[in-house]
């Protein structure tokens, strides 16, 4: 896949612009991060010093009384040295205690052989040192390493600014983007929108050809040239072949001489195969169980972190020092990401985003609430009678629980925010072979918050299947918030992020939001209602170009606000702000050559992109499943295709889907790169994507200089580009379900039916409601039924005029009456309790 150009076709290729002249750089760097500006990698150290980034040194403290310089090493490996060539090491470095250390230039491994061994002295003020010397052999295995043992006592050692400059450039990665028409891999929905991008030097439109897989031309017409497009650099075209309707495998798209990767047209089965496949993958990051391979096949493992040797497990995890002096057991939950770390705000919007996967199913018109109900899914509480998706949510759910501080110890009620390894660990690592000590970290308001609002949010779904657990939820998410107001502003700080990931996040009003609009849909209580509605966010305009994520989640309370049920007094104005913040995000699309829905206002692609891109549109499609407007459905479909291989790299983001999808991906787990032994991510693992930022130090040797669209590298060691993570699969699986409920994308079948609730004495937990409906069509109807979802504790007790069966939340009516003729209709009376909570009339009925 990668070859390998010299340095000036690759920058012309992968960065200027065509007919733009490039040059030489000075001597070429082979050190990776020698400025320590991201952090420690690709540094090591042996295990006796730990290192680490201070004022913006790497600094070690060294052990007094080893034997040898080698006994203490602080290293980087993988250096490239050419016979023959001069090279000039430099670095500035100190040590507490003055002390003679060598600094070597030699082979990583076996018969290590030196280019030069120096001896620099240091002292406790940094000095700088710089060392020239011609390499004697050709290597890929070099190594620079300064050997700081044998001193009688101990110090720290510190080095800053390490350069080895000389040789050839190091070879510059040109990604294999094969043919120039990028088109979505998997395939388009029948009656939705067809586009495509042409990568071409053309600036006049060209013809193209749509040929189905005998190769007959369907199809065809003319580009629409787009110019330069700045995500990728490249002067693009578009073809629009929405016209073509008819369903089929294998085809192919041409223009400038060059054909497509084939493609269907039709791809209801493929989204709704995703949908499994993308909710699915939640099952294989379960820590705390066995993996069964008869569920995944492929993917069984023993349980992780159980407390079964080598683990130390989460069953008694104690804090970081000092932090407290009881133990939890915080069992359960999914590992983040390609990491083993167990992180509560994540855990929350990943946990949100498949309850509101379900939820979305009782509130939206054509959603299909068979395709994610108990049986369908592969995870093993099949015959519970609970839909999988929430199962899958529970997992989380009690392990975020398990992290609440217990009543009686001091910041009781807070949420601890995260339990993961005292160090990180190597890849790849089996969660049941992890040998590390696991830790609490300490409790946060941002974590507290996640609680709250997905436990408040779990409460009222979870209500229809198990009381009891909903009650717990429903306790602890009042508790949560609680603390959270008496402890504002605990933030979890950016440099806790050896072992794990840091999730520092030190604003948390956005939080603050999210928890009291889920405890207020779920509750209808005025306190929470008030919170939500003088929360600055409650008006502000939240849906940025950068999207929402783990660390801004107040546009969760504000699609829920919009789309669940609620007594809000503005809710025609909370749910205009979404349609009009999914106008903009549609605007997005329309105006960029690949149709992507993510434009940040700096120009760069962040961490995870590619949730962002999905979380985009989720707004959009929340605001279809509100409007029910054409364009908006188009759009997410759309917005799909750049994920799916129409971009720049011509790279399925999705495992699995689509002719060349990304397999590689940063993970503990699935590292079969490393291991071949080892699966790779099973299907429907979505890659975090594009990361302008280039946070790794792969991405940071291959990638320098990259157009946005270019930052990213399906290598499982570019975890900033390529990781899985839970937040991502969540968004994924959202809008996946969303495009499943879509079949093929065509207007739904208009309903010849009309219906009309109204709830008209409400009291002590007891409602009366009255559902008319009425024939709107043409023709008289037969037997009809009425359908409905309750989206909090209702349970009908009595039918007057007609019959109601209650399963969990969802209700079939059928009227005494039962032939309406044009124009007729008919009313039934339902008698109800309402357990707890407000008695919302449902969002939307099915009828006929
Ligand atoms: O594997 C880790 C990945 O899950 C994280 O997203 C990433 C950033 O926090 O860190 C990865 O771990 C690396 C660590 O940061 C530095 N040493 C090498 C680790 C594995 O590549
Ligand atoms: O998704 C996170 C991203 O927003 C941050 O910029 C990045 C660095 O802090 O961390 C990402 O999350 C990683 C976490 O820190 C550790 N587990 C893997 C996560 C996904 O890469």
């Amino acid at each position: 896949m990668q070859r390998k150009l010299p340095i000036a076709i690759a920058a012309a290729l992968l960065i200027v612009p065509l007919g733009a002249s490039v040059a030489y750089a000075d001597p070429a760097e082979q050190i990776i991060n020698g400025t320590f500006d991201s952090g420690t990698d690709p540094w090591w150290w042996t295990g006796n010093s730990p290192a680490s980034v201070v004022d913006g040194r790497l600094c070690a403290n060294i052990p007094a009384g080893t034997a040898n310089p080698w006994d203490a090493i602080i290293g980087q490996n993988q250096i490239t040295l050419q016979a023959g060539e001069s090279y000039r090491l430099a670095f500035s470095a100190s040590a507490s205690v003055p002390v003679t250390v060598r600094a070597n230039v030699q082979l990583a491994d076996p018969p290590y052989t030196q280019e030069i061994s120096e001896t620099p002295q240091l002292t406790p003020a940094a000095k700088d040192f710089g060392y020239t010397f011609t390499a004697a052999a050709d290597t890929t295995g070099g190594q620079v390493a300064f050997q700081v043992g044998g001193s009688a006592s101990a110090y720290t050692f510190c080095v800053d600014n390490v350069s080895l400059q000389g040789g050839a450039p190091p070879p510059v990665y040109v990604p294999d983007t094969g043919p120039r028409v990028r088109v979505n891999q998997v395939g388009y929905l029948a009656d939705g929108p067809k586009r495509a991008t042409v990568v071409t030097e053309a600036t006049t439109a060209l013809p193209w050809q749509l040929r189905n897989a005998a190769g007959t031309v369907v199809a065809g017409g003319s580009t629409t040239p787009r110019g330069v497009d700045a995500t990728s650099g490249q002067n693009v075209q578009a073809v629009d072949f929405s016209g073509y309707r008819t369903q089929g495998k294998g085809f192919t798209l041409t223009a400038d001489g060059e054909t497509s990767v084939p493609f269907d047209i039709g791809a209801s089965t493929a989204y709704e195969q995703l949908r499994a496949d993308a909710l699915s993958w939640f099952y294989v990051q379960r820590s705390g169980i066995e993996i069964s391979d008869a569920i995944a096949p492929g993917y069984g493992r023993k349980a992780g972190h159980l407390g079964v040797a080598p683990n130390q497990g989460d069953t008694s995890v104690p804090c970081q020092a000092g932090g407290c002096d009881y133990r939890l057991d915080v069992r359960g939950g999914w590992y983040d990401a390609g990491d083993h770390g167990k992180y509560v705000v994540n855990g929350g919007i990943a946990a949100y985003q498949l309850m509101s996967t379900f939820e979305r199913t009782k509130v939206a018109a054509n959603a299909r609430p068979q395709s994610i109900a108990d049986g369908t899914l592969r995870l093993p509480e099949h015959g519970n009678a609970t839909p999988d998706v929430l199962d899958e949510a529970r997992w989380e759910l009690e392990f975020m629980l398990r992290m609440q501080v217990p009543a009686g110890q001091p910041l009781a009620g807070l949420v601890h925010h995260k339990v993961h390894d005292q160090n990180w660990t190597g890849l790849p690592l089996d969660p049941a072979a992890d040998p590390q000590p696991r830790e609490l970290h300490p409790p946060s308001t941002a974590a507290t918050l996640n609680l709250a609002a997905t436990a408040a949010q779990g409460a009222r779904l979870f209500a229809p299947y198990d009381k009891a657990f909903a009650a717990k939820l429903l306790a602890a998410a009042k508790t949560a918030y609680a603390a959270a107001l008496a402890h504002p502003a605990v933030y979890a700080p950016g440099s806790d992020s050896n072992g794990g990931g840091a999730y520092d996040d030190a604003d948390v009003s956005d939080e603050f939001y999210w928890a009291a609009a889920e405890l207020y849909i779920s509750t209808g209580e005025k306190a929470y209602r008030d919170a939500v509605t003088t929360s600055k966010w409650h008006t502000a305009d939240i849906f940025k170009p950068e999207g929402f994520s783990w660390g801004f989640t107040a546009a969760l309370g504000r699609l829920d606000l919009a789309s669940v049920p609620n007594g809000l007094p503005d809710r025609d104005r909370v749910r205009q702000s979404v349609v009009d913040g999914a106008k903009a995000y549609l605007a997005t699309i329309n105006a960029n050559p690949y149709g992507i829905s993510y434009a940040p206002g700096t120009g760069k692609y962040e961490w995870g992109s590619n949730s962002a891109v999905l979380n985009n549109l989720v707004v959009i499609a929340t605001a279809y499943d509100l409007t029910g407007s054409a364009d908006l459905r188009n759009g997410v479909a759309t917005g799909m295709d750049y994920l799916l291989g129409r971009n720049a790299l011509n790279q399925s983001y999705v495992t699995g889907y689509g002719e060349r999808s990304s397999r590689n991906q940063h993970t503990r787990i699935f590292a079969h790169q490393l291991n071949a032994a080892l699966p790779n991510p099973p299907k429907g693992s979505l890659a975090g994507g594009p990361n302008s930022y280039l946070q790794d130090p792969l991405a940071q040797k291959l990638l320098p200089g990259c157009a946005p669209q270019f930052c990213y590298v399906d290598d499982i060691n570019s975890y900033s580009t390529n990781e899985i993570a839970i937040n991502w699969n969540s968004a994924l699986s959202w809008v996946a379900s969303f495009v499943a409920d879509q079949g093929e994308g065509g207007a739904p079948k208009a309903s010849a039916c009309s219906v009309r609730y109204d709830t008209v004495l409400n009291l002590g937990g007891v409602f009366i409601a009255t559902a008319t409906v009425k024939n709107t069509g043409r023709q008289t109807v037969d037997n009809w039924k009425l359908r409905f979802a309750y989206t909090g504790t209702q349970r009908i007790e009595l039918a007057v005029n007609g019959t109601a069966v209650q399963t969990a939340a969802n209700v079939q009516v059928t009227p005494r009456d039962s032939r309406l003729r044009p124009g007729e209709q008919t009313t039934v009376v339902l008698v109800g309790t309402v357990p707890w909570g407000p008695n919302a009339a449902p969002a939307t009925f099915q009828c006929g």
